[in-house]
């Protein structure tokens, strides 16, 4: 019996820096309830869903940063998503900036994602790995993009977990570009990867067409889904958000590699997909057989070292 659920992704479209969170929350919910008219029941929303993407910014001033950051999950402000995913029965995805103390005392801040299963618990949580960009100011850039300044690199690894009829992965945008993060999750045997993704349609420090960027964001999330038999979810916070033209392309991915699912704005978008997550299978008991065809005794480079080095001339 093949095991079906209907997913969404929820693009959003562009959150200014004075937009505040119960409004953001208003237009997750509104699309959050388009979705379960559509017949979906899992909603993935973007990374950093609840504020604007802030590392485009150098913030000297520390409260003014910390005014980004979620300290509970869910808080008053969020709880209305939660409350209204308890009511429809609709799991989803969140993206969001986490910063709380730890047993020492040290703040600690990471982008990071949940997993909330249709009761509104939440399952699972992501800290996104791949941090790009640079960890000082940098002023020669048109944009910054100081996510390794204003975030830890994830501590939980890439788990996956099995919730709503499933087995259920999450990775954070630049993490789409690794081959790594979807292999570690494809060892975990997983079904369905979910994103959210804040790229800018240009590259502040680099020629590259936007044709080309797009290219590269569903390129990933194909290659990632196919090779590792899984579906893939990729939801996109877009449009013209802080000045930075961000690009859309929010997506559904069939294990296949195939893209059945595409927005076709920068603005608040829901595209929605019957997922078949025994789809995958076929893949992975034959060309991605991992028992019968990987031979890990010749992939130690991958692990034993971080930066490539060039054979002697
Ligand atoms: N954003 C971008 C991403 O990986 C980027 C950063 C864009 C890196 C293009 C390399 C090339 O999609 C985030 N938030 O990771």
């Amino acid at each position: 019996m093949s095991r079906l659920i209907t997913v969404a992704a929820a693009q959003l479209g562009p959150i200014e820096r004075e937009e505040g969170r119960a409004s953001v929350v208003g237009r997750m919910t509104d699309m959050m309830r388009q979705a379960h008219a559509r017949g979906a029941r899992l909603v993935v929303f973007p990374e950093m869903a609840l504020t604007t993407f802030f590392p485009r910014w150098y913030i000297e001033d520390e409260a003014e940063l910390d005014s980004f950051y979620e300290t509970e999950m869910p808080s008053a402000q969020t709880q209305p998503l939660f409350d209204l995913a308890k009511e429809l029965g609709v799991g989803f995805y969140l993206g969001y900036s986490e910063m709380f103390f730890d047993e020492t005392g040290k703040k600690r801040r990471f982008n990071t994602a949940i997993l909330v299963n249709q009761q509104a618990e939440i399952v699972g949580k992501y800290r996104k790995v791949h941090l790009p960009g640079h960890a000082t100011h940098e002023p020669e850039r048109e944009w910054q993009h100081l996510e390794k300044g204003y975030f830890e690199v994830g501590d939980l690894g890439f788990p996956v977990f099995r919730t709503m009829g499933g087995v259920m992965g999450m990775c954070l945008c630049n993490d789409r570009r690794w081959p790594e993060t979807w292999r570690v999750m494809g060892m975990q045997d997983v079904d369905i990867v979910m994103l959210g993704y804040n790229t800018p349609v240009y590259n502040s420090i680099a020629a590259e067409s936007p044709h080309l960027r797009m290219f590269h964001n569903h390129i990933s999330m194909q290659a990632g889904a196919y090779q590792n038999g899984t579906w893939a979810v990729g939801t996109a916070k877009a449009g013209i958000e802080g000045g930075v033209d961000m690009m859309a392309g929010s997506c559904i991915i069939a294990p296949t590699g195939e893209i059945v699912a595409l927005a076709t704005t920068a603005e608040d978008e829901v595209i929605v997909a019957e997922c078949d997550l025994d789809r995958g299978r076929y893949i992975r008991d034959t060309v991605f057989n991992f028992a019968q065809h990987r031979r890990i005794e010749t992939y130690g480079l991958i692990t034993e070292r971080t930066e490539a080095i060039s054979p002697p001339e």
